[in-house]
């Protein structure tokens, strides 16, 4: 067994003995209670997963194994002295919930190197067989599904495994697919948008740095932006709906591949991932129809309240869970004024930032008028010349690989029972409120 193996089944143990012991000796203990708003509008705050990769703070925001992204900017390892962590870093920490020091870092940039030289070529002739203008995450779903081929869980499945020693295949599949992701993200990048040009990996460059490389930016700001891009959106704890689709396909035993699709189904939704390349599209249709570049935020603050008026959201704005500005906004926009502060994309950014809040706030009904993640990612890209829209929620679902996966292999660690919440049909929920 290899060394992160070992050290994560030590630390797994007592962890599971502990999970065993709150079912068998608490499980009636009441943790909660919930209300009738809470099922009808969406399950908010309702507790009902086991997540350890990371938590989320309605104030403060997303704290990975407890660690907030401006810690994590100082303690994970990095190439450049002042750079950004290297996704690798997050991983192992998510994984075994300790810091890694550089070898750690280099063990799993390694691993995923070699291991993501071993695509099967019907995963490209899957991917080639769906029309050029096949949005992007159609593309890559197909691709991750016929990549479940290789899946050695389901081989293990099939053999007779004890069902304690299930997390091991997993590893090895979860191991196996965020390896070969960048690699599916960007030949589906130059299929779509440089002509099939493809470019080989460089199997020397860090995981992100070679994404960025194989998309055919390969200037190091560039490789700063994808690690930077790659750590940020990895997990925002167990609730949102890609994590919490990967965990429910999972619990059925399905095979990471099945399961990550799931998550990656949900991920191409417009009020989930799909809205970084639908704040692009606002923007453009905003600049377009006031018919400037350079729109005054009076304008922009018309434009924002014809858009409610008609019916629709405002993209990047609002969330379930935060109530402040999302702090993967804040890190994004720091990067942004340190290499490009006069990008007229960012420009934009920051005065939609100064007008759409009062506007959402002057609805009385959204509950958090604040920008997410997704409010200033494609500008950032787009400045820096990856600016085909259409590959953003892809971007997005490489780097969310990195905390469901690693969730995925707890949920076996654990040995967490197929999910099966109960549901109720009208009339009942009436009879509730008689009663
Ligand atoms: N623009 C206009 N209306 C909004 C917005 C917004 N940005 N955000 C919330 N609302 C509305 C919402 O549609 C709902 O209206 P109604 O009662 O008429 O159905 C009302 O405000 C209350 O919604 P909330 O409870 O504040 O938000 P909820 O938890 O239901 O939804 C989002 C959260 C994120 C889905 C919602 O804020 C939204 O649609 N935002 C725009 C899309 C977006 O940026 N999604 C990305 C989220 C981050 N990510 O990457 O996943
Ligand atoms: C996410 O990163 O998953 C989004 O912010 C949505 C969420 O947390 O619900």
């Amino acid at each position: 067994m290899d060394y992160l193996k070992k050290k994560l089944l030590d630390i797994a143990t007592p962890e599971v003995e502990t999970v065993r012991k709150l079912v068998k000796e608490h499980g009636d203990t009441v943790i909660q209670e919930i209300t009738m708003g809470q099922v009808l509008t969406g399950m908010k705050g309702i507790v009902g997963l086991l997540t350890c990769t990371s938590k989320l703070d309605p104030e403060e925001g997303i704290r990975f194994r407890g660690y907030s992204i401006n810690e994590l900017k100082e303690k994970l390892p990095r190439i450049h002295e002042d750079g950004e962590p290297l996704p690798e870093g997050i991983f192992y920490l998510m994984l075994t919930g300790e810091l890694p020091t550089n070898e750690d870092v280099k063990y799993v940039s390694n691993q995923w190197a070699q291991r993501a030289q071993s695509i099967p070529s019907h995963v490209f002739n899957v991917i080639e067989a769906l029309p050029i203008d096949a949005h992007p995450m159609i593309q890559f779903n197909n691709a991750i599904l016929a990549m479940s081929t290789e899946s050695q869980f389901r081989k293990a499945h099939l053999t007779g495994m004890d069902k304690k020693d299930y997390w091991d295949p997993m590893y090895e599949g979860v191991m196996d697919l965020i390896a070969r992701l960048p690699v599916i993200a960007a030949y589906i990048y130059r299929r779509v948008f440089h002509n099939g040009n493809h470019i080989a990996a460089d199997p020397s460059l860090d995981w992100a740095g070679n994404l960025a490389h194989m998309m055919g930016h390969s200037s190091e700001e560039a490789k700063r932006l994808m690690r930077l891009y790659m750590v940020i959106h990895s997990d925002h704890e167990g609730g949102n709906v890609s994590a919490h689709a990967t965990h429910l396909v999972g619990s059925a035993l399905s095979n990471p591949y099945y399961s990550f699709a799931a998550g990656m189904n949900g991920l191409a939704g417009p009020l989930h991932g799909m809205a970084n390349q639908d704040v692009m599209h606002w923007l453009n249709k905003l600049k377009r129809e006031i018919g400037t570049d350079d729109p005054s935020e009076e304008q922009i603050k018309k434009y924002a309240e014809e858009t409610i008026a008609k019916g629709q959201v405002i993209p990047g704005y609002g969330h379930a869970v935060l109530r402040k500005t999302d702090p993967r906004f804040q890190v994004q926009l720091d990067f942004a004024n340190k290499y490009i502060p006069d990008a007229p994309y960012i420009k934009l950014a920051n005065k939609i930032y100064n007008v759409v809040p009062e506007v959402l706030k002057s609805t009385g009904k959204v509950q958090n008028p604040w920008p997410n993640v997704d409010a200033i990612s494609g500008s950032l890209l787009t400045s820096f010349g990856i600016d085909e829209y259409r590959i953003y929620t892809v971007l997005f679902g490489v780097s969310r690989s990195l905390g469901v996966l690693t969730q995925l292999i707890w949920d076996r660690l654990y040995g967490l029972p197929i999910e099966r919440p109960k549901s109720q049909n009208l009339q009942w929920f009436e009879d509730q409120v008689k009663k």
